[in-house]
């Protein structure tokens, strides 16, 4: 199995809606501007798509303030869709709402069955694991009805515990190469982490671990320079992104598309 975690054909991403303002937040910084948020996720489409991935841009859905974060209500995994279960009231539609689409252009979809819940943005895939971080959104039910279905995949699912304060597991790591792993010295401290090389956000740069790497791309959000330069010495190719908008609302770059390979 070559690579599946990080290499990609296609993308799937959806227009942040002007609801936006009203998206979920720990902590109240004021709201997102809609415009530049649109316009930020455009720049974030237009990189998507300069490393050789299709990339479809589903129209914004009012409905769902949160909707652009797209990636927490599904999973992707070898053409298969896993429709999730979001564990925010106002996101749980957001997975029924995307359904079609996933019918349409992947392979396959399976809808996870279960009482709990399950947040994209809580699952880490690398070639050969499916690490699923349990947190306010995603719980020990949901993670564990997961389970076969990865494992069907030909994955081995892994349970983790993401640190109390940390929305999601993926806000502070992300997957570099099948080996490697960025993520902020807290979590990774937990030792999840400990059957991969790990390379650490730099001081004060936690919001570097919300990374994604798309083929010979790893997107970084803008305000990091000290982890940017880590990595770029560390030989990877570093395209830094603005992701302003998407900060106030807790959401970092993974969030803002699916990555899959059809
Ligand atoms: C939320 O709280 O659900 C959104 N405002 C942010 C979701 C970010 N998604 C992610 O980290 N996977």
């Amino acid at each position: 199995m070559a690579n599946h975690s990080f290499t990609f054909t296609h993308a799937l991403c959806r227009t942040p809606s002007n609801s936006v303002t009203d998206g979920l937040r720990a902590e109240d910084q004021g709201d997102p501007s809609a415009d530049v948020f649109r316009s930020e996720h455009a720049s974030y489409v237009a990189a998507l798509r300069a490393t050789g991935a299709e990339v479809e841009v589903l129209p914004a859905d009012e409905r769902f303030p949160d909707s652009v974060f797209i990636e927490d209500a599904a999973l992707c995994l070898k053409g298969q869709a896993i429709v999730l279960r979001p564990g925010a009231e106002t996101r749980l539609g957001e997975a029924a709402a995307l359904r079609p689409d996933l019918t349409r252009i992947m392979t396959g979809v399976i809808d996870l069955q279960t009482e709990g819940f399950v947040d994209g943005g809580d699952i880490l895939c690398s070639d050969h694991e499916v690490m699923v971080g349990l947190s306010a959104r995603t719980d020990r039910t949901g993670a564990e009805d997961l389970g076969p279905i990865v494992s069907d995949l030909g994955y081995k699912l892994r349970i983790l515990e993401t640190p109390a304060d940390i929305l999601h597991f993926k806000t502070e790591s992300s997957l570099l190469d099948a080996e490697t792993i960025l993520a902020t010295p807290k979590l990774s401290a937990s030792g999840c982490f400990d059957d991969y090389r790990v390379i650490h956000t730099a001081e004060g740069e936690d919001l570097a671990a919300n990374a994604i790497r798309v083929n010979d791309t790893v997107f970084l959000s803008s305000g990091n320079p000290r982890t940017a330069d880590a990595l770029d010495k560390a030989g990877y190719k570093v395209v830094v992104l603005d992701t302003t908008q998407a900060t106030l609302v807790d959401g970092g770059l993974s969030c803002m598309s699916l990555r899959f390979s059809i």
